[in-house]
């Protein structure tokens, strides 16, 4: 893979650009390039920085891709969720980011695509790298400002299978209070990391 962080960021920032405007998502991307940086330190789980870096830097790359182009590419590259994804839009930028990223941007590395592919609904049995592009999203500090954001942003210092546990909580409360249904997938990595956590007490 050719792709550098300096690259990255002059594509991510075009890609952001909307109508000539950076759009906040370029901000939220730094955000997330930050703190996912700061986890890997404060873990110690000495993920190679590229793979961190150019992962939060693509995760959100399809986020403003056109409906028709993310449901064609669902359709050809996960043509077995792809009836299961139809009623949760919100969820298709993940695993088409994936494909943007590959056949876009040259990133081969199946590492950092999974943890783009992974990032909106976690998924069970995550790598190191797949929680904290998935915890990153949420409490960096650029973008997602406000108290709701504490609770999770403490818990992603101390304990990452906390702070997803802690992140899909408010999501499904957000989801419900909003009316829109939980993912399947979002539901399995619920059960899955609230009984690593019972484990670990
Ligand atoms: O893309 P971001 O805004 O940075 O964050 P994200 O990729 O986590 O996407 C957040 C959106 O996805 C938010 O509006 C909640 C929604 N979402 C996450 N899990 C589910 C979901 N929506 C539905 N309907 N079901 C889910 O399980
Ligand atoms: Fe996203
Ligand atoms: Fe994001």
């Amino acid at each position: 893979c050719n792709m550098t962080e300096e690259k990255a960021l002059i594509e991510i920032k075009e890609a952001f650009t909307i109508n000539g405007e950076l759009n906040e998502r370029y901000y939220h991307t730094l955000g997330v390039i930050e703190k996912a940086l700061e986890l890997n330190e404060i873990h110690n789980l000495k993920i190679p920085k590229e793979q961190v870096f150019l992962s939060a830097a693509f995760h959100d790359v399809a986020k403003f891709l056109d409906k028709k182009s993310m449901l064609e590419i669902l359709d050809k590259y996960f043509h077995n969720i792809y009836q299961s994804l139809l009623e949760y839009p919100s969820i298709w930028h993940s695993f088409v980011g994936k494909i943007v990223a590959r056949e876009k941007y040259g990133i081969i590395d199946d590492r950092i695509l999974n943890a783009i592919c992974y990032h909106t609904t976690g998924r069970p049995n995550m790598t190191n790298l797949e929680k904290i592009i998935f915890i990153s999203d949420y409490v960096e500090e650029k973008t997602r400002v406000g108290e709701c954001f504490e609770v999770a942003r403490k818990a992603a210092n101390k304990n990452l299978n906390d702070a997803i546990v802690v992140i899909i909580e408010q999501t499904i409360a957000y989801l419900k209070k909003n009316n829109k249904p939980v993912y399947q997938l979002t539901e399995e990595t619920y059960q899955f990391y609230l009984k690593e956590v019972k484990k670990s007490v």
